[in-house]
């Protein structure tokens, strides 16, 4: 990995970006991903590179949709492993839930580096290695899915997902939550609640969030379920993106 030094004012951006390479020369990140990277950092600096007040709303609402799940489910694809697996690791000990590795350029050999990079990192639980059902609507490599995983559960976690995907698990009646830092794309447009965020951000908040939302009676996570609405945080989200560049753009006269 290039050294990025701390002084750098882009330095988490730019280690993010190491990140995602190292993933590439490990077998675990497909070289698609660094195409994916590189999207998703430029709609990051379209926002500060800062989580937005709505981020902060959908990461609650999400963390209190997994809290009330009976069966919540976690993906984790080559970029998610490149830059979270940690956090995600921490995730799911957090929700005392598998994770599961689920790839849209599916190798096996990609599924077993990533598979054991989580437990390296000391997840107990993890599927996908061996899947044992397909997924209505996708074809045959990427449908491929576990039975007691993101098959059978009731909310699912997709960060930087495909937008095929997220609309096949709407369809199967899930509740979907993305990471996705695209506000246009179709994966937030479909899911139920989308975290407009990076995800090197949004994961340590949604840690956080269950953390916090714990104690709460099911009937308060229940409202604030109920009370939220895609539709209006992506348009925030554009709000948020346009006051933000708007300011960028008048500071150019000073
Ligand atoms: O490992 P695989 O084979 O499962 O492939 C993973 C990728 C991400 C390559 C695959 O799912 C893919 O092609 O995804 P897309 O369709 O490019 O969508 C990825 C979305 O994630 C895009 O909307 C990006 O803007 C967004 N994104 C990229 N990097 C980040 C991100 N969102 C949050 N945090 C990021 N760091």
């Amino acid at each position: 990995m290039t050294e990025i030094p701390k002084s750098h004012p882009r330095y988490a951006s730019l280690v993010a970006r190491e990140r995602v390479a190292a993933g590439v020369k490990e077998g675990i990140t497909s070289v698609q991903g660094l195409i994916a990277q590189g999207r998703g950092e430029a709609f990051d600096y379209l926002i500060g590179e800062l989580t937005l007040p709505s981020a902060l709303k959908a990461t609650r609402t999400a963390a209190a949709l997994l809290l009330l799940a009976e069966r919540p489910a976690l993906s984790v694809n080559g970029n998610v492993a490149a830059l979270a697996s940690r956090e995600m690791v921490d995730l799911a000990a957090a929700l005392n839930i598998p994770l599961e590795v689920n790839l849209f350029h599916r190798t096996e050999e990609r599924v077993r580096l990533i598979a054991d990079r989580l437990r390296s990192q000391g997840a107990s639980e993890v599927l996908g290695e061996k899947t044992d059902v397909l997924i209505a609507g996708l074809d045959h490599s990427r449908a491929r899915a576990t039975r007691g995983g993101i098959f059978d559960a009731d909310v699912v976690l997709i960060p930087l997902e495909d937008g095929d995907r997220c609309e096949a698990l709407v369809a199967m009646g899930k509740k979907v939550i993305a990471i996705d830092l695209n506000p246009l794309s179709r994966t937030a447009r479909k899911a139920s609640v989308s975290i407009v965020d990076n995800i090197v951000r949004a994961v340590p908040n949604l840690i956080q969030a269950v953390r916090d939302l714990r104690g709460l009676e099911r009937s308060e996570l229940e409202r604030m379920v109920r009370e939220y609405d895609n539709k209006e945080t992506l348009q925030a989200v554009g709000e948020e993106m346009q006051s933000y560049l708007a300011e960028q753009f008048s500071a150019l006269d000073s």
